[in-house]
Protein backbone atom coordinates (compact mmCIF):
# COMPACT_ATOMS: atom_id res chain seq x y z
CA UNK A 1 0.00 0.00 0.00
CA UNK A 2 2.51 2.18 0.72
CA UNK A 3 6.07 1.87 -1.58
CA UNK A 4 8.70 0.39 0.66
CA UNK A 5 11.28 3.38 -0.31
CA UNK A 6 10.05 7.16 0.29
CA UNK A 7 11.03 8.71 -2.06
CA UNK A 8 12.72 11.95 -1.22
CA UNK A 9 12.68 13.60 -4.62
CA UNK A 10 11.52 17.52 -4.38
CA UNK A 11 7.35 18.68 -5.56
CA UNK A 12 7.43 20.36 -8.17
CA UNK A 13 8.05 24.37 -7.93
CA UNK A 14 4.47 26.01 -8.11
CA UNK A 15 3.95 26.56 -11.81
CA UNK A 16 3.58 30.33 -11.73
CA UNK A 17 3.31 32.80 -8.99
CA UNK A 18 -0.48 31.15 -7.93
CA UNK A 19 -1.39 31.72 -4.73
CA UNK A 20 -2.06 28.37 -2.53
CA UNK A 21 -5.58 29.27 -2.80
CA UNK A 22 -5.70 29.37 -6.46
CA UNK A 23 -3.83 26.22 -6.65
CA UNK A 24 -6.08 24.63 -4.26
CA UNK A 25 -9.30 25.68 -6.03
CA UNK A 26 -7.43 24.46 -9.48
CA UNK A 27 -7.23 20.96 -8.22
CA UNK A 28 -10.56 21.09 -6.64
CA UNK A 29 -11.76 21.62 -9.90
CA UNK A 30 -9.82 19.63 -11.47
CA UNK A 31 -11.29 16.46 -9.12
CA UNK A 32 -14.99 17.61 -9.57
CA UNK A 33 -14.84 16.39 -13.47
CA UNK A 34 -14.81 12.84 -12.32
CA UNK A 35 -18.55 12.05 -11.47
CA UNK A 36 -21.19 8.98 -12.35
CA UNK A 37 -23.68 11.86 -12.57
CA UNK A 38 -26.23 13.48 -11.54
CA UNK A 39 -24.03 16.35 -11.25
CA UNK A 40 -20.97 15.76 -8.99
CA UNK A 41 -21.86 12.30 -7.95
CA UNK A 42 -18.92 10.26 -6.95
CA UNK A 43 -20.41 7.01 -4.47
CA UNK A 44 -17.73 5.10 -2.91
CA UNK A 45 -16.41 2.62 -5.20
CA UNK A 46 -17.76 3.87 -8.11
CA UNK A 47 -16.01 4.53 -11.26
CA UNK A 48 -15.41 8.33 -10.62
CA UNK A 49 -14.11 7.36 -6.93
CA UNK A 50 -11.74 4.68 -9.32
CA UNK A 51 -11.23 8.15 -11.09
CA UNK A 52 -10.53 10.57 -8.65
CA UNK A 53 -8.04 7.79 -6.35
CA UNK A 54 -5.91 7.46 -9.36
CA UNK A 55 -5.44 11.46 -10.26
CA UNK A 56 -5.07 11.93 -6.77
CA UNK A 57 -2.57 9.16 -6.08
CA UNK A 58 -1.30 11.52 -9.25
CA UNK A 59 -0.44 14.48 -7.57
CA UNK A 60 0.70 12.58 -3.98
CA UNK A 61 3.44 10.97 -6.36
CA UNK A 62 3.92 14.54 -8.39
CA UNK A 63 4.56 16.09 -4.79
CA UNK A 64 6.96 12.97 -3.84
CA UNK A 65 5.31 11.32 -1.92
CA UNK A 66 5.02 7.06 -2.02
CA UNK A 67 1.70 6.70 -2.40
CA UNK A 68 -0.74 4.06 -3.12
CA UNK A 69 -4.65 2.44 -3.15
CA UNK A 70 -5.25 0.31 -0.08
CA UNK A 71 -7.66 -2.67 0.24
CA UNK A 72 -10.88 -0.27 0.93
CA UNK A 73 -9.62 2.19 -1.73
CA UNK A 74 -8.44 4.62 0.33
CA UNK A 75 -5.50 6.65 -1.34
CA UNK A 76 -2.67 6.98 1.12
CA UNK A 77 0.31 8.94 0.51
CA UNK A 78 3.60 9.28 2.76
CA UNK A 79 5.91 12.68 2.63
CA UNK A 80 9.14 11.56 4.33
CA UNK A 81 10.45 8.76 6.72
CA UNK A 82 8.38 5.01 5.90
CA UNK A 83 8.69 4.24 9.43
CA UNK A 84 8.63 6.45 12.57
CA UNK A 85 6.34 8.90 13.71
CA UNK A 86 3.54 10.12 11.49
CA UNK A 87 1.27 13.14 11.62
CA UNK A 88 -1.74 12.19 9.77
CA UNK A 89 -3.88 14.46 7.34
CA UNK A 90 -6.86 13.61 5.10
CA UNK A 91 -10.43 14.24 4.17
CA UNK A 92 -12.94 12.28 1.96
CA UNK A 93 -13.26 11.90 -1.82
CA UNK A 94 -16.39 10.10 -1.98
CA UNK A 95 -19.71 12.39 -2.53
CA UNK A 96 -23.12 12.60 -1.85
CA UNK A 97 -25.68 12.65 -4.94
CA UNK A 98 -25.62 15.97 -6.90
CA UNK A 99 -22.82 16.93 -4.82
CA UNK A 100 -20.56 20.42 -4.57
CA UNK A 101 -16.73 19.88 -5.15
CA UNK A 102 -15.29 20.82 -1.44
CA UNK A 103 -17.34 18.91 0.79
CA UNK A 104 -14.46 16.31 1.41
CA UNK A 105 -11.87 16.71 -1.84
CA UNK A 106 -10.69 20.58 -0.20
CA UNK A 107 -9.28 18.37 3.09
CA UNK A 108 -7.18 16.64 0.49
CA UNK A 109 -5.97 18.88 -1.70
CA UNK A 110 -5.69 21.75 0.80
CA UNK A 111 -3.36 18.89 2.68
CA UNK A 112 -1.50 18.02 -0.52
CA UNK A 113 -0.68 22.07 -1.22
CA UNK A 114 0.55 22.25 2.57
CA UNK A 115 2.95 19.21 1.98
CA UNK A 116 4.15 20.64 -1.33
CA UNK A 117 4.76 23.67 0.43
CA UNK A 118 6.71 22.48 3.48
CA UNK A 119 8.54 20.19 0.38
CA UNK A 120 9.73 23.38 -1.59
CA UNK A 121 11.01 24.72 1.87
CA UNK A 122 13.00 21.97 3.12
CA UNK A 123 11.31 22.07 6.06
CA UNK A 124 12.87 19.28 8.61
CA UNK A 125 9.87 17.54 9.88
CA UNK A 126 10.79 14.94 13.07
CA UNK A 127 8.06 13.27 11.72
CA UNK A 128 6.65 11.75 8.26
CA UNK A 129 3.55 13.08 7.01
CA UNK A 130 0.67 10.54 5.48
CA UNK A 131 -2.02 12.41 3.19
CA UNK A 132 -5.26 10.40 3.12
CA UNK A 133 -8.20 10.70 0.83
CA UNK A 134 -11.05 8.39 2.74
CA UNK A 135 -13.52 6.94 0.05
CA UNK A 136 -16.26 5.95 2.01
CA UNK A 137 -17.63 9.23 4.20
CA UNK A 138 -20.96 10.24 3.44
CA UNK A 139 -22.16 6.08 3.96
CA UNK A 140 -24.75 6.57 1.25
CA UNK A 141 -23.76 3.63 -0.95
CA UNK A 142 -23.50 1.02 2.02
CA UNK A 143 -25.10 0.41 5.51
CA UNK A 144 -21.68 1.73 6.95
CA UNK A 145 -19.94 4.20 8.94
CA UNK A 146 -16.71 5.85 7.87
CA UNK A 147 -16.10 2.71 6.86
CA UNK A 148 -12.80 3.39 5.37
CA UNK A 149 -10.96 6.09 7.87
CA UNK A 150 -12.03 3.23 10.98
CA UNK A 151 -10.40 0.80 8.41
CA UNK A 152 -6.80 3.26 8.55
CA UNK A 153 -7.75 3.47 12.58
CA UNK A 154 -8.10 -0.50 12.87
CA UNK A 155 -11.45 -0.87 14.00
CA UNK A 156 -12.92 -2.41 10.32
CA UNK A 157 -15.67 -4.62 10.90
CA UNK A 158 -15.55 -6.95 8.61
CA UNK A 159 -19.62 -7.68 8.76
CA UNK A 160 -19.32 -4.38 6.65
CA UNK A 161 -18.71 -6.24 3.88
CA UNK A 162 -21.66 -8.49 3.69
CA UNK A 163 -23.68 -4.57 3.32
CA UNK A 164 -24.98 -4.08 0.03
CA UNK A 165 -26.18 -1.55 -1.96
CA UNK A 166 -29.68 -0.45 -3.37
CA UNK A 167 -29.32 -2.59 -6.73
CA UNK A 168 -27.84 -5.65 -4.41
CA UNK A 169 -24.37 -5.42 -4.84
CA UNK A 170 -22.52 -6.42 -1.83
CA UNK A 171 -19.60 -4.53 -0.41
CA UNK A 172 -16.92 -7.56 -0.98
CA UNK A 173 -18.01 -7.66 -4.31
CA UNK A 174 -17.49 -3.69 -5.25
CA UNK A 175 -14.27 -3.71 -3.67
CA UNK A 176 -13.26 -6.45 -5.89
CA UNK A 177 -14.80 -4.70 -8.57
CA UNK A 178 -12.97 -1.80 -7.69
CA UNK A 179 -9.69 -4.04 -7.96
CA UNK A 180 -8.64 -4.39 -4.20
CA UNK A 181 -8.44 -7.23 -1.82
CA UNK A 182 -11.80 -7.13 0.34
CA UNK A 183 -9.94 -9.57 2.97
CA UNK A 184 -7.23 -7.18 3.30
CA UNK A 185 -9.57 -4.45 4.80
CA UNK A 186 -9.37 -5.47 8.70
CA UNK A 187 -5.12 -5.18 8.09
CA UNK A 188 -4.82 -1.43 7.57
CA UNK A 189 -4.79 0.23 10.74
CA UNK A 190 -1.84 2.46 11.47
CA UNK A 191 0.35 1.69 14.69
CA UNK A 192 -1.25 4.24 17.42
CA UNK A 193 2.23 4.65 18.99
CA UNK A 194 3.47 6.31 16.16
CA UNK A 195 0.22 8.13 14.92
CA UNK A 196 0.99 11.42 16.54
CA UNK A 197 -1.83 12.93 15.75
CA UNK A 198 -4.79 13.76 12.78
CA UNK A 199 -5.32 17.16 10.84
CA UNK A 200 -8.93 17.69 8.57
CA UNK A 201 -9.18 20.64 6.42
CA UNK A 202 -13.14 20.56 5.88
CA UNK A 203 -15.81 23.59 4.74
CA UNK A 204 -18.11 24.42 7.69
CA UNK A 205 -21.23 23.67 5.74
CA UNK A 206 -22.60 26.14 8.24
CA UNK A 207 -23.83 29.77 8.28
CA UNK A 208 -21.17 31.03 11.28
CA UNK A 209 -17.85 31.57 9.73
CA UNK A 210 -19.61 33.69 6.54
CA UNK A 211 -21.89 35.73 9.44
CA UNK A 212 -18.71 36.46 11.68
CA UNK A 213 -16.46 37.55 8.42
CA UNK A 214 -13.92 34.88 9.92
CA UNK A 215 -12.51 32.43 7.09
CA UNK A 216 -11.04 29.96 9.40
CA UNK A 217 -12.41 28.41 12.79
CA UNK A 218 -11.28 25.62 14.58
CA UNK A 219 -13.82 22.69 15.19
CA UNK A 220 -14.41 21.43 19.14
CA UNK A 221 -16.40 18.80 18.33
CA UNK A 222 -18.50 17.00 16.36
CA UNK A 223 -22.36 15.33 16.63
CA UNK A 224 -23.12 12.09 17.23
CA UNK A 225 -25.41 10.68 14.83
CA UNK A 226 -28.23 8.07 14.83
CA UNK A 227 -29.68 6.99 11.59
CA UNK A 228 -32.03 4.15 10.55
CA UNK A 229 -33.91 2.46 7.57
CA UNK A 230 -38.06 2.34 8.68
CA UNK A 231 -40.38 -0.03 7.22
CA UNK A 232 -44.54 0.87 6.89
CA UNK A 233 -46.44 -1.84 6.19
CA UNK A 234 -50.06 -1.29 4.80
CA UNK A 235 -52.15 -2.43 2.12
CA UNK A 236 -52.52 -1.44 -1.39
CA UNK A 237 -56.23 -1.01 -3.03
CA UNK A 238 -57.56 0.93 -5.26
CA UNK A 239 -57.75 4.67 -5.14
CA UNK A 240 -61.64 4.86 -6.29
CA UNK A 241 -63.51 2.24 -4.62
CA UNK A 242 -61.60 1.83 -0.80
CA UNK A 243 -63.65 4.13 1.23
CA UNK A 244 -61.39 6.52 3.54
CA UNK A 245 -62.27 4.78 6.54
CA UNK A 246 -61.18 1.47 5.45
CA UNK A 247 -57.83 2.04 4.45
CA UNK A 248 -54.35 0.96 5.31
CA UNK A 249 -52.76 3.74 3.55
CA UNK A 250 -48.65 3.11 4.25
CA UNK A 251 -47.77 6.27 2.59
CA UNK A 252 -50.02 8.41 4.71
CA UNK A 253 -49.48 7.09 7.82
CA UNK A 254 -45.55 7.55 6.91
CA UNK A 255 -46.28 10.90 6.26
CA UNK A 256 -47.46 11.51 10.05
CA UNK A 257 -44.27 9.56 11.12
CA UNK A 258 -42.25 11.86 9.37
CA UNK A 259 -43.98 15.03 10.52
CA UNK A 260 -43.36 13.30 14.34
CA UNK A 261 -40.03 13.14 13.42
CA UNK A 262 -39.30 16.88 11.94
CA UNK A 263 -41.34 17.59 15.31
CA UNK A 264 -39.17 15.74 17.62
CA UNK A 265 -35.97 17.06 16.31
CA UNK A 266 -36.87 20.39 16.92
CA UNK A 267 -37.97 20.17 20.67
CA UNK A 268 -34.64 21.70 21.19
CA UNK A 269 -32.28 24.06 19.79
CA UNK A 270 -29.27 21.33 19.94
CA UNK A 271 -30.95 18.62 18.23
CA UNK A 272 -31.75 17.55 14.30
CA UNK A 273 -33.40 14.98 12.82
CA UNK A 274 -34.13 14.23 8.89
CA UNK A 275 -35.84 12.21 6.81
CA UNK A 276 -34.25 12.32 3.79
CA UNK A 277 -35.66 9.35 1.68
CA UNK A 278 -38.68 7.93 1.84
CA UNK A 279 -39.78 5.60 -0.72
CA UNK A 280 -43.35 4.58 -1.35
CA UNK A 281 -44.91 1.17 -3.26
CA UNK A 282 -46.04 0.61 -5.67
CA UNK A 283 -45.91 3.93 -6.36
CA UNK A 284 -48.80 4.47 -8.73
CA UNK A 285 -51.36 7.44 -8.82
CA UNK A 286 -54.46 5.64 -8.59
CA UNK A 287 -53.01 2.87 -5.89
CA UNK A 288 -52.97 3.05 -2.27
CA UNK A 289 -49.23 2.84 -1.09
CA UNK A 290 -48.52 -0.82 0.28
CA UNK A 291 -45.67 -0.17 1.53
CA UNK A 292 -42.96 2.71 2.69
CA UNK A 293 -39.47 3.08 3.22
CA UNK A 294 -37.78 6.06 4.53
CA UNK A 295 -34.44 6.58 6.75
CA UNK A 296 -33.97 9.26 9.68
CA UNK A 297 -30.83 10.72 10.78
CA UNK A 298 -30.62 12.56 13.71
CA UNK A 299 -27.97 14.51 15.84
CA UNK A 300 -26.92 16.25 18.74
CA UNK A 301 -24.04 17.01 20.55
CA UNK A 302 -24.82 15.18 23.58
CA UNK A 303 -25.14 11.34 23.01
CA UNK A 304 -27.67 10.74 25.71
CA UNK A 305 -30.52 13.52 24.42
CA UNK A 306 -29.85 11.91 21.06
CA UNK A 307 -30.80 8.48 22.52
CA UNK A 308 -33.75 9.61 23.88
CA UNK A 309 -34.69 11.53 20.68
CA UNK A 310 -34.61 8.28 18.90
CA UNK A 311 -36.64 6.39 21.61
CA UNK A 312 -39.23 9.40 21.51
CA UNK A 313 -39.40 8.84 17.21
CA UNK A 314 -39.97 5.40 17.60
CA UNK A 315 -42.39 4.95 20.14
CA UNK A 316 -44.27 7.56 18.06
CA UNK A 317 -43.92 6.18 15.21
CA UNK A 318 -45.70 2.84 16.60
CA UNK A 319 -48.23 4.82 18.18
CA UNK A 320 -49.28 6.32 14.60
CA UNK A 321 -49.05 2.51 13.40
CA UNK A 322 -51.05 1.33 16.38
CA UNK A 323 -53.84 3.84 14.84
CA UNK A 324 -53.73 3.35 11.51
CA UNK A 325 -53.44 -0.56 11.48
CA UNK A 326 -50.43 -0.75 9.34
CA UNK A 327 -47.14 -2.17 10.96
CA UNK A 328 -44.19 -0.17 11.07
CA UNK A 329 -40.51 -1.40 11.82
CA UNK A 330 -36.93 0.61 12.54
CA UNK A 331 -33.49 -1.16 12.40
CA UNK A 332 -30.38 0.79 13.00
CA UNK A 333 -27.95 1.56 10.62
CA UNK A 334 -25.72 4.17 12.32
CA UNK A 335 -24.67 4.83 16.00
CA UNK A 336 -22.02 7.48 15.55
CA UNK A 337 -20.57 8.97 19.02
CA UNK A 338 -20.34 12.56 19.40
CA UNK A 339 -16.74 13.39 19.57
CA UNK A 340 -14.52 16.29 21.32
CA UNK A 341 -11.52 17.65 19.25
CA UNK A 342 -8.39 16.99 20.69
CA UNK A 343 -7.14 19.98 22.63
CA UNK A 344 -3.62 19.81 22.19
CA UNK A 345 -3.37 20.02 18.35
CA UNK A 346 -7.02 22.18 17.85
CA UNK A 347 -4.37 24.60 20.85
CA UNK A 348 -2.15 24.83 17.60
CA UNK A 349 -4.62 25.07 14.67
CA UNK A 350 -5.60 28.17 17.16
CA UNK A 351 -1.78 29.19 17.61
CA UNK A 352 -1.31 28.64 13.46
CA UNK A 353 -4.44 31.22 13.12
CA UNK A 354 -3.11 33.77 15.23
CA UNK A 355 0.00 33.91 13.48
CA UNK A 356 -2.13 34.58 11.10
CA UNK A 357 -3.57 37.53 12.81
CA UNK A 358 -6.60 35.40 13.03
CA UNK A 359 -9.07 35.69 16.19
CA UNK A 360 -9.68 32.27 17.52
CA UNK A 361 -13.14 30.72 16.87
CA UNK A 362 -14.53 27.78 17.70
CA UNK A 363 -17.71 25.49 16.18
CA UNK A 364 -19.63 22.56 16.67
CA UNK A 365 -19.40 20.36 14.03
CA UNK A 366 -23.26 19.20 13.02
CA UNK A 367 -21.76 17.36 9.99
CA UNK A 368 -19.87 14.08 10.77
CA UNK A 369 -16.66 13.12 9.63
CA UNK A 370 -13.35 11.22 8.91
CA UNK A 371 -12.03 12.62 12.22
CA UNK A 372 -14.54 10.75 14.25
CA UNK A 373 -13.33 7.64 13.24
CA UNK A 374 -9.48 8.81 13.48
CA UNK A 375 -10.00 10.06 16.57
CA UNK A 376 -10.24 6.32 17.86
CA UNK A 377 -6.63 6.08 16.89
CA UNK A 378 -4.69 8.95 17.82
CA UNK A 379 -5.85 13.25 18.84
CA UNK A 380 -7.75 14.48 16.34
CA UNK A 381 -8.43 18.07 15.32
CA UNK A 382 -10.32 19.88 12.07
CA UNK A 383 -10.05 23.67 10.87
CA UNK A 384 -13.33 24.65 9.01
CA UNK A 385 -12.95 27.08 5.75
CA UNK A 386 -15.89 29.57 5.72
CA UNK A 387 -18.45 28.57 2.44
CA UNK A 388 -21.21 30.60 0.84
CA UNK A 389 -24.09 31.18 3.01
CA UNK A 390 -23.14 27.69 4.81
CA UNK A 391 -24.61 25.82 1.62
CA UNK A 392 -23.19 22.14 1.42
CA UNK A 393 -24.67 18.82 -0.21
CA UNK A 394 -25.54 21.20 -3.23
CA UNK A 395 -23.94 21.96 -5.90
CA UNK A 396 -24.04 25.81 -5.17
CA UNK A 397 -21.37 24.68 -2.95
CA UNK A 398 -18.43 27.28 -2.73
CA UNK A 399 -15.36 28.74 -0.86
CA UNK A 400 -12.86 31.69 -2.22
CA UNK A 401 -9.44 31.21 -3.32
CA UNK A 402 -8.41 33.44 0.05
CA UNK A 403 -10.08 31.80 2.12
CA UNK A 404 -8.34 28.50 0.96
CA UNK A 405 -5.05 30.22 0.34
CA UNK A 406 -5.31 31.00 4.45
CA UNK A 407 -6.60 27.78 5.51
CA UNK A 408 -3.39 25.64 3.66
CA UNK A 409 -1.13 28.61 5.08
CA UNK A 410 -2.56 27.96 8.59
CA UNK A 411 -2.21 24.29 8.04
CA UNK A 412 1.18 24.20 7.03
CA UNK A 413 1.82 26.92 10.32
CA UNK A 414 0.15 24.01 12.73
CA UNK A 415 2.42 21.66 11.19
CA UNK A 416 5.82 23.64 11.92
CA UNK A 417 4.31 23.83 15.23
CA UNK A 418 3.65 20.48 16.40
CA UNK A 419 7.22 20.30 14.43
CA UNK A 420 8.80 22.85 17.05
CA UNK A 421 7.01 21.52 20.12
CA UNK A 422 8.72 17.56 19.74
CA UNK A 423 11.67 19.26 19.02
CA UNK A 424 11.08 21.11 22.10
CA UNK A 425 11.71 24.64 20.61
O1 LIG B 1 -23.76 13.35 6.93
C1 LIG B 1 -22.77 14.00 7.26
O2 LIG B 1 -22.77 14.68 8.25
C2 LIG B 1 -21.53 13.95 6.42
O3 LIG B 1 -21.69 14.84 5.34
N1 LIG B 1 -21.29 12.62 5.94
MN1 LIG C 1 -17.56 15.92 4.34
MN1 LIG D 1 -20.84 15.48 3.32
Amino acid sequence: MIDAAARAVKPPPMTSNRTFGERVMRLVDDLARHTDGPGLTRLYLSPAHRATAEAVRGLMEAAGMSAGIDAVGNVAGRFGPADGPVLLIGSHIDSVVDAGPFDGPLGVVAGLVAIEALGREGVPLPFAIELLAFGDEENVRFPTNLSTSYAVAGRYDPAWLEGRDADGVSLRDALRAFGTDPEGATALGRDPGQAIGYLEVHIEQGPVLEAENLPVGVVSGIVGISRARCHVTGEAGHAGTVPMTMRRDALAAAAEMIGAVERIGARRSDTVATVGVARPQPGAVNVIPARVDFTIDARTPDDVVRAAMMTDIAAECRAIAERRGVAFGLESTMESPATPMDPGLTAALEAAMAASGLPPRRLVSGAGHDAVAMATLCPAAMLFVRCLKGISHNPAESITAEDADMAVRVLVEAIKGIARSRQGS
